[in-house]
């Protein structure tokens, strides 16, 4: 009999390749997706599977975790074996912008999934992971973080999780419950939400070399962070529904790097060195120097010459919009528990992962630019 597992946040950068892993370990994957009024399945899109499919074992199901009746019924048809609570309004400067709704479906949205569990008499039955995150420690009270680490959150999605959490923890006390905590670490991946830092650089930078784009700007450039691929975090999620008796692991590399340093690894996937002068919001990196021969290989020759133009041109600049009102300058976390207990090992380490957005970036942008020119050509010839 295959395992059954509900995944919410199903059509996310983790429900993708949680989904993608759980299905080749052949498990029937429920996933829970938001009504939107343009499709939101991007990410999910090469798994998908007709309605009418027989024996479907991907099937999607319209939900919110706002919404405690609609997750009442969804785990009580599903009867999930493994539920992974992966929902969440993920964006922490966001969620300076929406408070209460961060609240609603990241803290209580938790409670909703513990107590319709409770409820339907499957607390024996239903393993829950719960997302949890590196951002409990924000101002870090110990470096690097581990389990005991005590939490002091930074932001209203902080708070958020941090209810999300202990009422984990709670249930799992209180009603014995197999409910655990991933405290994961940032993972990033060439599917990584457009608007985190990694995948923002990623993105511009290669429209910065591929010609589309003058410059990128960002935010604080010092602020470090213990990156990760979501490819190998996924396994960790797994991994904790395993264990015979449910805990919390800190996932995490175990190295610290600032944004702005992501930034230089960037561009040097395609020969391009950036050096930064000044400081703070007057900060600016600038192209010092650009190896044709990788520029070549790595973006393509036609490239070259606009390019290399902009030999010593402000490519980066610093935009105080993008500070946050509180913020989280540095985590690093100690994978020690998680990899003596659950024999978890990252295949990726940030070059690798550097490398894989970088190539899945470059090629999206000469995508969109083909579409720009020649697609708009094509559809015009039709008219
Ligand atoms: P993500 O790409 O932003 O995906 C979030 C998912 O949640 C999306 O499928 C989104 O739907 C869905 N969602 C948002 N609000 C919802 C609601 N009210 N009801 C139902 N679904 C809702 O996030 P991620 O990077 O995959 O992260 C997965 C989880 O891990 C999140 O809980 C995040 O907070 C946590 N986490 C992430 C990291 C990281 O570095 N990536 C680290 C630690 C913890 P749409 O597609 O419709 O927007
Ligand atoms: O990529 P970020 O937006 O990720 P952040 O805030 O660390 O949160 C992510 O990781 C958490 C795990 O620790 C998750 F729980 C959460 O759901 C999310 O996935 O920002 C990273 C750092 C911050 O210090 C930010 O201030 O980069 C800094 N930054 C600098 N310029 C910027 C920018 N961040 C964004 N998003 N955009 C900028 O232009």
């Amino acid at each position: 009999m295959s395992k059954v597992a509900l995944i919410t946040g199903v059509t996310g950068q983790d429900g993708a390749y949680l989904t993608e892993y759980l299905l080749k370990k052949d498990y029937v994957v429920h996933g829970l997706k938001r009504r939107s009024s343009s499709f939101n399945t991007d990410r999910i899109d090469h798994l998908y599977q007709d309605p009418h499919t027989e024996n479907r074992n991907l099937i999607l199901h319209y939900g919110d975790l706002t919404d405690s009746l609609n997750i009442t019924r969804i785990i009580q048809e599903t009867q999930p074996d493994e539920i992974y609570n992966l929902a969440a309004m993920s964006h922490v400067k966001v969620s300076f912008d929406t408070p209460e709704y961060t609240a609603n479906a990241d803290g209580i949205g938790t409670l909703r999934i513990l107590e319709a569990v409770r409820l339907l008499g499957l607390s024996g039955k239903s393993r829950i992971y719960q997302a949890s995150t590196s951002e409990l420690y924000g101002l870090v009270q110990e470096v690097p973080q581990k389990e005991t680490t005590p939490f002091y959150p930074r932001s209203p999605y902080a708070v958020a999780k941090l209810y999300a959490y202990w009422i984990t923890v709670n249930y799992r006390e209180a009603y014995k419950m197999h409910a655990s905590n991933g405290i994961l670490f940032n993972h990033e991946s060439p599917v990584r939400g457009e608007t985190f830092v990694t995948r923002k650089i990623t993105r511009a930078v290669s429209r910065i070399m591929l010609g589309m784009q003058e410059k990128i700007y960002l935010g604080n450039l010092s602020a470090r962070r213990d990156w990760g691929h979501a490819k190998d975090y996924v396994k960790a999620m797994y991994l904790i529904l395993q264990q015979d008796v449910p805990s919390d692991y800190v996932i995490a590399t175990g190295i610290t790097t600032e944004v702005r340093d992501f930034v230089k690894m960037a561009f040097a996937e395609g020969g391009v060195e950036i050096a930064f002068k000044g400081e703070g919001a007057d900060e600016r990196g600038y192209i010092a120097s650009i190896d044709e021969k990788v520029f070549k290989e790595k973006v393509g020759g036609e490239y070259l010459s606009a390019m290399s133009t902009k030999k010593d041109k402000v490519v980066v600049a610093v935009d105080p919009q993008y500070f946050r009102p509180t913020e989280v300058e540095l985590l690093i976390g100690d994978p020690t528990k998680s990899k003596s207990v659950l024999g978890w090992n990252p295949e990726y380490d940030l070059p690798g992962l550097v490398t894989d957005m970088m190539t899945g970036d470059i090629k999206l942008m000469k995508r969109e630019s083909y579409l720009r020119s020649g697609g708009y050509r094509i559809m015009n010839y039709f008219e």
